[in-house]
Formats: C-alpha cells, structure tokens, sequence
C-alpha cells in the first residue's frame, strides 16, 4: 500500500480548520446557504495551497442545490502526488444555521482511486463498532435479524442495544422494527456522519447505524471507520433515470452493489473533520481576539493515527 505522505497533514487539518471558521461565521444567523458558501469558499482556497496534484470525487451540492467544490473539480498546485479528495464543507448546514450542536467541517484524502466516487444521490447504510465478527449484519437481513446477530455477540440482549437512526419519515418502518425489539434509539435530525462514526466512539452508547442518508456523507464516514475498525455497509439509492445516469457517468455499473469499506476505501486513507459548533465528538470554533481555537479529530489509516487535536489560528 502506497501510503499518504504523513507531511501533507498538517495541510488537510488546516483545510478543515478553515472551512469550520468559515462557516463559524454564520452560527445562528438562519441563512444555510451562506453558511455553506464560507465554508466551501476557505475549503476552497486552503486546498489550492496545498502541493498536490488533488481532484474532487465527492463534492456536496447537488442533491440540495448548496454551493458546491464539483466532482472532477482539479485542486492544488499541480505538482507532487495524485490525491483524491471527498469534502462536506459543512455536514449540518441545518445546526449552523440555527447554532445547534454537531455542525462539522470533514474531508478525506486518499491516492488516486482509493475512494468511490458516489453520486449525490441517497444511500443506505448499516455501521457497527469494531471487536465483531467480520460482515456480522447485512442490509438485506432484516432490522430483527440484525440485531438479533448484534446482540448475541455482544452476549447482551436487544434491549440493551442502542440504534442512531437519522429522523425521518422514510425511516419509520426501521424504527417500528426496533421498539418491537425494545432496542434503545439515539435520534438525529442531520449529521450522519457523526451518527456513523458513533459506533466506534468509546463515548457513545451507540452500538448500530441504520438507515438512508446521503451517498457522500456515506463514503466520508466509510474513511472515518476505515481508520478506526468499525464495520459499514451501504448501498445507493438511485430513483429514476436521472439519478441512474449520474451513477453511471461515476463508473458505477452494479447499481444494486452492496458495498463493504474496502470497496468504499482503498489502500492509505487521510480524514479530517472540524468541529463549527459544540457537539459529541468535536467542540465547535472559539473565538480569541483576531484569533480562533478549531478542534479536529485527525485520522490516518497507515500511521495508525487518532487524535483529536486544538489549534490556535489567526483569523
Ligand atoms: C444526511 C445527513 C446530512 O442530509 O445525509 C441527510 O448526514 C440526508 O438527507 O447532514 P435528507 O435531509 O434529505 O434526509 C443531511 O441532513 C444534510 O445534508
């Protein structure tokens, strides 16, 4: 495995250190939009500092009509390594908004064709913890049957499992299957990424992740787990022509593909996610004078990486 020059960091931590305070901006201010905009802007222009030869292959945008960095879009200032690079400049333009807690800055870097290119389109998606036996549930098991299997290995019972599940409409079949268990629900109202990431935090109650989300936000978890030995299934959600073509314009020929993390992230993977506001995993942009104080948790598969780690930056 080829892995990321570890040098590179320090510059993708500050790409995400940027677009959080750009995007800190905006806190309440009830305008997603712009909050959106600063953060992809920073984003944006840290990237293109950076020696790389970097491609955008998960941008955001599309799906919701934000401002987006486009897929294909070439970063960097074209010298050194090929890196591949999926960004949301800003998971949770909903909690920035209205400065509710668990608005991040994320990104993930890999070499040349180490992440799926998904489309913006929605996807299913099943995350466990680490310490599991490999490919425990599926997502063409049933909620019973998976966690029926989850709690057996764990040596517990349903009702001792915890189950984050996005809060949505389309969801209610899942959750109706989970109060017949008895199985405790951590609901969220945006933010999948940190509800995927749960999984693996040592803090969280949370033993499982199920269900749609969006396609992107899937591969930036997928990297995260990577990184931290957790276990995710995901498959796209592709209604209708238009959605189909996009996939298939991506390289994606099975359009029912269930994909496992090693189909998501190949070989060396880099990930990156700032905290905007207050939240479970990071803590949001303080300001200090013309300073700020940003909080990234830091990943880096080959060096066997974790931290998470404080900044002071000049504004
Ligand atoms: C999730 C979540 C995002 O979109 O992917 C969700 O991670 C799915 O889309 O923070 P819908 O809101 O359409 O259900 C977000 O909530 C916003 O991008």
């Amino acid at each position: 495995m080829k892995s990321i020059d570890s040098k590179i960091l320090n510059n993708f931590i500050k790409v995400s250190e940027r677009a959080a305070f750009g995007a800190s901006k905006y806190r309440g201010k009830n305008d997603k939009i712009a909050a959106d905009q600063a953060a992809v802007d920073e984003m944006r222009s840290e990237l293109n500092k950076i020696k790389m030869k970097g491609k955008i292959v998960i941008g955001e945008g599309e799906m919701d009509e934000a401002p987006m960095l486009f897929i294909g879009e070439k970063l960097g200032s074209g010298e050194g390594d090929e890196l591949d690079i999926a960004v949301d400049p800003l998971e949770g333009t909903n909690f920035t908004a209205k400065n509710l807690p668990n608005a991040i800055s994320v990104l993930a870097v890999a070499n040349k064709g180490g992440l799926l290119s998904a489309p913006d389109t929605y996807m299913e998606k099943l995350a466990v913890g680490s310490n599991l036996p490999k490919n425990i549930v599926d997502l063409d098991n049933s909620v019973e049957k998976n966690i029926t299997l989850l709690s057996e290995a764990k040596k517990t019972s349903p009702e001792n499992i915890t189950a984050c599940v996005l809060k949505r409409p389309r969801h209610e079949k899942i959750i109706k299957s989970l109060n017949k268990l008895n199985v405790k629900i951590k609901f969220i109202s945006d933010g999948d990424v940190t509800g995927v990431i749960s999984v693996v935090d040592p803090n969280s109650p949370v033993d499982i992740y199920l269900g749609t989300g969006g396609g992107p936000e899937g591969v930036l978890a997928a990297a995260a787990l990577d990184c931290l030995g957790g276990q995710m299934q995901t498959r796209l959600v592709l209604s209708g022509k238009e959605e189909v073509n996009r996939a298939k314009k991506l390289g994606i020929t099975d359009l029912n593909k269930k994909y496992n993390i090693e189909d998501m992230i190949k070989g060396d993977v880099i990930f990156c996610a700032t905290g905007v506001t207050d939240g479970e995993m990071l803590k949001g942009i303080t300001y200090k004078g013309d300073s700020f104080e940003a909080t990234t948790f830091v990943l880096h598969k080959s060096q066997k990486l974790s931290k998470k780690i404080s900044n002071i930056i000049k504004k």
